[in-house]
């Protein structure tokens, strides 16, 4: 049976990650569907509708034509620009407009207006589009939100959708794919905004995929032709396509195996079964082997490329390079280094077509070499799609429960702590919401990071020690 998603895109950065996302996962299926045809694998992601008599066409046997494509998405701002912009662009007639839900003038960078004004003030109205993108399903088995952290719509008004989705569909998985704002982000509330919505997202989604922007900045100028960036937070979406793009392709790996064919299928519930082992503690890292070239980033792009061309740069990687690869920090799309801390679980969806037997010697080499969770031994879950990324001809993506995640936590404190001592900014916040909400943020915070920095040393008493130092609490 058809498992869907529903795609929910928040804010600016939430709008420009889907406009990423959405010619990704077109593209894939332009690749793979050659007949055309609308199928149970496109019906995750898309709805067919005839326009003569604008009814969704059932899947059938599988061979309906392909009338018109929209997206299962909503899209969500609370001023008019980036939703605006998506409409008026290559992607707009993928879009269902009542599925639009905008305001005027944005949350001016913060957490409060989003979630305590705005939140309220248009909940009959998200409530409404979500209802109805999920009486289009068969069996909506996730919703898929994107946003940033650092901005105000986004993290107010993002998690404010994330509780009214826990509400009235309990059963329906909440994934959340989050941008971290980098240390010289110029939103000056980001780190205020960051541990609110953190809060919210610790005890309301059931998977959060962060990124941040820095490692993703990283990644796209390691590029040969160097980087392709604008000043973060201004102007067009140019700066970030190609961020965005590598987000992108985490999102359409993490669902390949339920869209395509594979030897073992990893389904979403597996994902939250398998890799969180607490409800709280569901922060799973993301790396993508090997990283994609600008080549093969191009691809979203709608630019023409031979796959021999793209990805590998015309030599299929061995095996045991992307495998070693998915562990590298520098191919994480996190500041993070998951081989120095403790996993409790590891996610390997590999895609393209490769040797079983190989699969597995290289998840025995390399769990000799990483810090499992004694209880946990057996904690790897893979997944293989035979399917893989347009313009490539295999790809991993890993995906990590690990400790380390707690630096980032501690940074993310550290940088709150800093305003908040001072009061900086504060007035602006207590006009929406009392002073309390920002220590229960705190704690909430500092809660994860004392759970994670247990879990890290709990197995390793030897180590505890140089463990401790590495947190102030
Ligand atoms: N990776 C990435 N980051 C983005 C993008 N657009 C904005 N950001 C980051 O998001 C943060 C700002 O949040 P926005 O998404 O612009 O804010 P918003 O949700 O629209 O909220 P308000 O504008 O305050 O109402 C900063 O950290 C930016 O660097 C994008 O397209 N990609
Ligand atoms: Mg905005």
């Amino acid at each position: 049976m058809v498992r869907e998603i529903v795609s929910i895109h928040v804010g600016q950065c939430g709008n420009q990650i889907g406009r990423a996302f959405w010619k990704e996962a077109l593209a894939e299926h332009a690749s793979a569907n050659l007949d055309g045809v609308f199928d149970d694998c496109m019906s995750t992601f898309f709805r067919n509708v005839d326009n003569r008599t604008n009814r969704n066409v059932a899947i059938g046997d599988g061979r309906q034509p392909i009338y018109d494509l929209k997206a299962r998405a909503i899209l969500i701002d609370m001023e008019t620009g980036p939703v605006f912009e998506t409409n008026r662009g290559e992607l707009g007639e993928l879009f269902d407009k009542r599925q639009f839900v905008t305001g005027v003038s944005g949350a001016g960078n913060n957490w409060a207006h989003g979630n305590v004004i705005y939140g309220p003030e248009y909940n009959d109205e998200l409530l409404e589009a979500v209802r109805r993108a999920a009486e289009t399903c068969d069996s909506l088995q996730s919703f898929f939100l994107m946003h940033s952290l650092g901005g105000g719509t986004g993290s107010g008004l993002g998690t404010y959708l994330l509780t009214l989705l826990e509400d009235h569909f309990p059963d329906v998985y909440r994934f959340s794919t989050v941008v971290f704002p980098s240390e010289d982000d110029d939103v000056i509330t980001s780190p205020y905004n960051s541990v609110l919505a953190l809060s919210e997202l610790t005890e309301h989604a059931h998977c959060v995929l962060p990124v941040d922007n820095a490692s993703l900045a990283n990644i796209v100028a390691s590029w040969d032709s160097g980087p392709d960036l604008r000043p973060v937070g201004t102007g067009t979406s140019s700066g970030f396509d190609s961020m965005n793009s590598l987000v992108a392709r985490l999102l359409t790996d993490l669902t390949a195996s339920m869209r395509f064919a594979g030897d073992l299928n990893v389904d979403l519930n597996e994902i939250t079964t398998n890799l969180v082992p607490f409800p709280r503690l569901h922060y799973l890292l993301s790396s993508v082997s090997p990283l994609p070239t600008r080549s093969s980033a191009e691809v979203f792009d709608g630019r023409t490329i031979p796959p021999a061309a793209a990805g590998f740069d015309g030599r299929p990687r061995r095996m045991a390079q992307m495998f070693s690869g998915a562990f590298s920090a520098s191919n994480m799309l996190m500041r993070a280094d998951p081989r120095k801390s403790k996993f409790l679980a590891c996610g390997l969806l590999v895609r393209g077509e490769v040797v079983v037997s190989d699969v597995n010697a290289n998840i025995e080499r390399l769990a000799a070499e990483l810090d499992m969770v004694h209880w946990n031994p057996e904690g790897y879950k893979i997944g293989l799609c035979s399917v893989p990324p347009v313009g490539t001809t295999q790809s991993l993506l890993c995906l990590s429960n690990n400790c380390c995640i707690m630096d980032t936590f501690a940074d993310l404190r550290r940088r709150f702590i800093q305003l908040y001592h001072r009061e900086a900014m504060l007035h602006h916040y207590t006009e929406f919401m009392e002073r309390g909400g920002f220590d229960e943020a705190l704690e909430s915070l500092e809660s994860l990071i004392a759970d994670y920095a247990e879990l890290d040393k709990a197995s390793e008493p030897n180590d505890s020690c140089s463990r401790d130092t590495r947190v102030a609490f």
